[in-house]
């Protein structure tokens, strides 16, 4: 697996180098918007130090943003009246990741209401 790159869009958001909605920090992680929704109130939950994807994760690393997504899943659906929550997450590029730091993706979901498309 390739190393973890500093220069990752998601690591300058941490560095504060680049714009961002966030929602929710703590000490160990960050939640903000992302900014090609699937859904309304798609978010993103990512740990503060540093982690390629799933795969490099320290077991600390994996307890806290769990933790962070579990709270926001619950924020999101209470925000967004959504009746359940899909949580996303992938790993390399043939797993579809093309940010690398670890993320977990949050999607309030409707019922009968399909994601969208990225963008
Ligand atoms: O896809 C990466 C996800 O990260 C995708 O849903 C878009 C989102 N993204 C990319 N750049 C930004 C910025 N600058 N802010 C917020 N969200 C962003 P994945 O396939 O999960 O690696």
């Amino acid at each position: 697996m390739a190393a973890y790159d500093p220069e990752n869009i998601f690591a300058k958001i941490l560095r504060g180098e680049i714009p961002s909605t966030r929602v929710y920090e703590d000490e160990d992680t960050l939640a903000f918007m992302d900014i090609m929704p699937r859904a309304d109130g798609h978010l993103l939950v990512i740990p503060k130090t540093p982690c390629r994807n799933l795969l490099d994760a320290a077991p600390e690393q994996l307890a806290a943003v769990m933790a962070t997504v579990q709270k926001m899943s619950h924020a999101a659906k209470n925000a967004f009246e959504a009746d359940g929550v899909t949580i996303q997450q992938f790993n390399e590029a043939a797993g579809g990741q093309e940010v690398f730091h670890l993320h977990f993706h949050i999607l309030p979901r409707h019922e009968g209401v399909s994601m969208r498309p990225p963008g």
